[in-house]
């Protein structure tokens, strides 16, 4: 396997609301998390992020363990309603001060910090005057990063604006079983939009407010899309449909300053009934420094069997690949290393030179890890998963794809949003009853492999 270069970024991710907890400490404003966590049935068990990791208190504790990991960067997210209580307006100096000092603590540690700007929290005020059906929030946005910028902007250089806008959009606002609890279906359209301009706007303010020159990155949930054994023409036509929604819908606007053709969900109108205004998409367009690919799995997609709905199905993968089952994590997600590979090569074949640097910006997987009588926590499956994925960025860096870094889907156990603490995702186990850290064995072995890719770098 061809070596990745010196210069390749290991890092690990984790997410503001996801970890913190604190969440009414220092003025901080209410998120849409804080008000759906708070709604009976909404989250299993009746879980909340109130204390979550207590990262907040402990974030010298965690910046010590990233330290002895080894990692070259740490993505965090910035909770938007720390920072602007009523999402506009007002500053919190407090909720501000507390990034400030993660910063330099990080950059102490010899870690580049990578702040993502927006990861699901928005202020509770602004998803009171619409969220992200209303066009407004994509300016309150801009102006907000412009706040973080010309705070953060003189040590910060990589920015990422968003956290995947379609799992945000489905979850968030089609579904509704992600905050803020909207199911809309497919009248959710204009978020993905609005966030897309938010992010335009924002990369914008990024660089015009940080003293220091900031590269600008997007992260997104991205799928390659798989037909079963024997696709007909429908299912290639439904896997195309597919495609144009979760990936397209996101990186042809960013890449090529155009949405695809959504004519398979009933849009024809280019203006999607005057939501996509003149000059927006030059403004979404603008460009970006790098891509950041969240990637867990690939979707298996045939044509619809029911009558109407959706121009697709989503298949069980035992079903689309029979007689080979693939390895599942706790989620119930399939382990499937080569998708990455398929995903990064694909992304450079549609894109070419329109592809700007590729960032793995999440990947991972939830086990049922238990602290052993010894008090060890053996992940083997994490090993193995993180093992693979790694070697399946070689394989696509081998073949030509620009990939810079990869950062590991959790540093530390966590919020898992709708399943509150039942999914363990990190490197380092977390006890909740009393917020104690516990390096996994994946941890060790995560240590180890930047280590040697270190010493072995070409
Ligand atoms: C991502 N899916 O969310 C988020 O960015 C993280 O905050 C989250 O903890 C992590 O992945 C693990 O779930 C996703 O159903 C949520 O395909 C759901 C899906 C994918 C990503």
């Amino acid at each position: 396997m061809s070596p990745l270069p010196v210069s390749f970024s290991w890092g690990a991710s984790t997410a503001a609301y996801q970890i913190e907890g604190a969440v009414a400490e220092d003025g901080k404003g209410a998120s849409v998390w804080d008000t759906f966590s708070a709604r009976p049935g909404a989250i299993r068990d009746g879980h909340t992020g109130e204390i979550a990791c207590d990262h907040y208190h402990r974030h010298s504790e965690d910046v010590a363990l990233m330290k002895d990991l080894g990692l070259d960067s740490y993505r965090f997210s910035v909770s938007w309603p720390r920072v602007l209580p009523e999402g506009r307006g007002r500053v919190e100096p407090r909720g501000l001060g507390f990034y400030d000092r993660l910063v330099d603590e990080l950059l102490a540690a010899g870690i580049t910090p990578t702040p993502t700007l927006f990861h699901w929290d928005l202020p509770q005020a602004l998803e009171d005057e619409g969220g992200w059906l209303n066009r407004d929030t994509a300016r309150h946005f801009a102006e907000y990063a412009a706040v973080v910028a010309a705070r953060l902007g003189d040590r910060v250089t990589r920015w990422i604006t968003l956290n995947e806008p379609f799992v945000h959009m489905v979850f968030g606002y089609a579904f509704g079983t992600h905050a803020p609890g909207r199911a809309l279906m497919l009248e959710a359209l204009p978020v993905a939009h609005h966030q897309l301009l938010g992010h335009g706007l924002a990369t914008a303010a990024l660089r015009a407010h940080a003293p220091a020159p900031a590269q600008v990155l997007i992260a997104n949930n991205c799928t390659p899309v798989r037909t079963p054994e024997g696709a007909t023409d429908a299912d290639h036509a439904a896997a195309a449909a597919y495609d144009a929604l979760h990936n397209r819908l996101f990186t042809d606007p960013l890449l090529l300053g155009g949405y695809p053709d959504l004519s398979a969900y009933g849009l024809t109108d280019p203006t999607w009934g005057g939501v996509v205004r003149e000059g927006d998409l030059a403004v979404v367009a603008a460009p970006l420094d790098g891509l950041g690919v969240n990637y867990y799995n690939p979707t298996w997609i045939a044509a619809p069997t029911a009558e109407a709905g959706l121009p697709f199905e989503i298949l069980e993968p035992d079903a689309a690949v029979p007689g080979r089952p693939y390895p599942r994590t706790a989620f119930g997600w399939p382990v499937v290393p080569d998708g990455l590979t398929e995903l990064l090569t694909g992304l450079d074949a549609r894109y070419g030179a329109a592809l700007p640097p590729v960032w793995i910006t999440e990947n991972g997987c939830s086990q049922t890890d238990r602290p052993s009588e010894s008090g060890e926590i053996r992940d083997e499956a994490r090993i193995d998963y993180l093992r693979t994925h790694i070697e399946a960025v070689e394989t696509a860096h081998a073949r030509g794809v620009d990939v810079r870094g990869y950062f590991t889907w959790s540093l530390l156990d966590n919020f898992e949003w709708a399943e509150g603490y039942h999914q363990r995702f990190g490197l380092v186990h977390v006890d909740y009853e009393t917020g104690r850290r516990t390096p996994k064995a994946s941890y060790h072995w995560y240590r180890e492999h930047i280590a040697q890719a270190r010493r072995t770098a070409p």
